[in-house]
Formats: C-alpha cells, sequence, structure tokens
C-alpha cells in the first residue's frame, strides 16, 4: 500500500463531477486520501447530490450547463490547489487509489497521469463500453504515439498546465481532448494500473449503449478534427 501523505504538504484538489450520485458520494468522499481536498461539480443533479457533497465536507460548485466537460472544467477553474485531480463520483473508482495517478506528477515524472481501468469484477465494465474504449485507445495511439491502452477517467495533471491547455471540448471529449493537446504540447503522458469496480446507483453514459454511442461520437469528431 503506497503512503499517501504528502511529506512535502503539497494540497490536491480533486474534481468530480456529478450528475445524480447521492448514493455513491459518501462512500466516495469518505475515502480521500489526506491532503486531497474534493470538489464536487453538480451539473443539475434532480437528488441530493448537493446537499450530501456538502454534509460529507466536499466544495460543491453548482454547472449550470450540461456535460461532462462542462462540470470538468468548472472543477478546474474552482481548483486552488497546485495539482488536481479527476474522479468520478459513482463508487466504480476508490479515491484512496488517486496517488497512483497524482505521485508521477507531484515527483516530476509526469504531467499527465491516467488510470487505466482495470476491472476487479467482471460486471465492472459493460463489454460494448470496453470495445469502444479499446477502438478509441487504438485511434489515440495512432494520433499521438502514446502508449495508452485507456482514456484514464482517473488522472493527474498541475492545475496550471490543465488551464494551458485551453480545452474547448465540454461534452464527453474533454478527456481525449486533453490528452491530445497534452500530448501536441509534449507533455509526459504515463498510464498507471487503477481498479475499476462496478458503479454505485444507475449507469447513465457508458453503462447504456446510447451514453457510449454518444461519448465515442464525441470523441471521434475530435480525433477527426485535430
Ligand atoms: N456534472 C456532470 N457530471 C456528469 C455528467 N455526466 C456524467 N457525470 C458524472 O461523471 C462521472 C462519470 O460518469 P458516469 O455516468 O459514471 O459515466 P461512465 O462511467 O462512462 O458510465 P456509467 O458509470 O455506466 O454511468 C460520474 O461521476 C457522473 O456523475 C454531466 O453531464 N455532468
Ligand atoms: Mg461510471
Amino acid at each position: 500500500m503506497r503512503d499517501s501523505r504528502h511529506p512535502d504538504g503539497t494540497a490536491v484538489d480533486v474534481i468530480l463531477p456529478c450528475l445524480n450520485e447521492a448514493a455513491a458520494l459518501p462512500w466516495v468522499l469518505s475515502r480521500l486520501p489526506e491532503g486531497y481536498r474534493a470538489i464536487v461539480v453538480d451539473n443539475g443533479s434532480t437528488d441530493d447530490s448537493a446537499a450530501v457533497a456538502r454534509a460529507h465536507g466536499a466544495l460543491v460548485v453548482a454547472e449550470s450547463r450540461r456535460g461532462f466537460g462542462a462540470a470538468a472544467h468548472a472543477g478546474l477553474v474552482a481548483a486552488t490547489a497546485p495539482l488536481v485531480a479527476f474522479c468520478d463520483a459513482d463508487a466504480s473508482m476508490d479515491p484512496r487509489d488517486l496517488p497512483l495517478v497524482v505521485d508521477p506528477v507531484r515527483d516530476g515524472v509526469a504531467e499527465l497521469a491516467l488510470g487505466r481501468r482495470r476491472p476487479t469484477t467482471a460486471g465492472a465494465w459493460p463489454v460494448h463500453a470496453r470495445v469502444a474504449n479499446r477502438a478509441l485507445a487504438l485511434l489515440l495511439r495512432r494520433a499521438t504515439g502514446l502508449a495508452l491502452h485507456d482514456l484514464g477517467p482517473m488522472r493527474a495533471a498541475r492545475r496550471e498546465g490543465m488551464l494551458g491547455l485551453h480545452l474547448s471540448d465540454r461534452r464527453s471529449g474533454y478527456p481525449l481532448e486533453a490528452v491530445l493537446r497534452a500530448s501536441a504540447a509534449g507533455w509526459r503522458v504515463v498510464e498507471v494500473d487503477t481498479p475499476y469496480a462496478p458503479r454505485v446507483g444507475r449507469s447513465k453514459v457508458t453503462g447504456t449503449l446510447r451514453g457510449t454511442m454518444t461519448a465515442v461520437s464525441d470523441m471521434s469528431r475530435l480525433l477527426a478534427t485535430r
């Protein structure tokens, strides 16, 4: 088990885009390593995600513009720590694993670290999502030359660096655009294995075929117009 404390005291802001994740948030927010602060970006949840997040000590940012990228970017703008990490709020990822992606950036080994999802159970990652992800990863490897196998939703970078990438996608292409721009900027991008468990609550993006198709079409457009 890696030590998650930061000897240099560097704080990390953890951005958690959130759309109706009230059932998952208590567990997620109880798992942040010491020195890590949660920023939950609520994107018009109709459940009590915002109140639950606040009750569990998170900074809650409201983003009225819908879309994963809109929420992720609002969290980045609200962050103040030199290091930022992104994590899903559906309990599919354990925030205790965040140092796996944060440490390479903090230690100066990489400018962007991505967590390659490694399913903990057969049901953690639906087949259609896995197939789509594999195809996108292949295109991504070809486009960038980076040895990546996943888009890595758990990730870390320096806040100033991320802002400097000037990402424009505000939908599900945001994570891909970040990798493309990071690569074009000559960033060292590393991939580390991170466990991936079944989400808590109802699936909304890649857990459904429609969600996967929207994500793939957003991402293919980015790869085509690069
Ligand atoms: N703020 C915001 N968060 C979103 C939006 N869509 C998804 N999210 C959140 O982003 C994270 C990733 O979305 P998920 O729904 O888990 O997407 P996924 O992992 O591809 O698919 P499933 O887990 O099967 O639904 C979760 O924390 C969601 O609550 C959105 O439009 N706005
Ligand atoms: Mg999920």
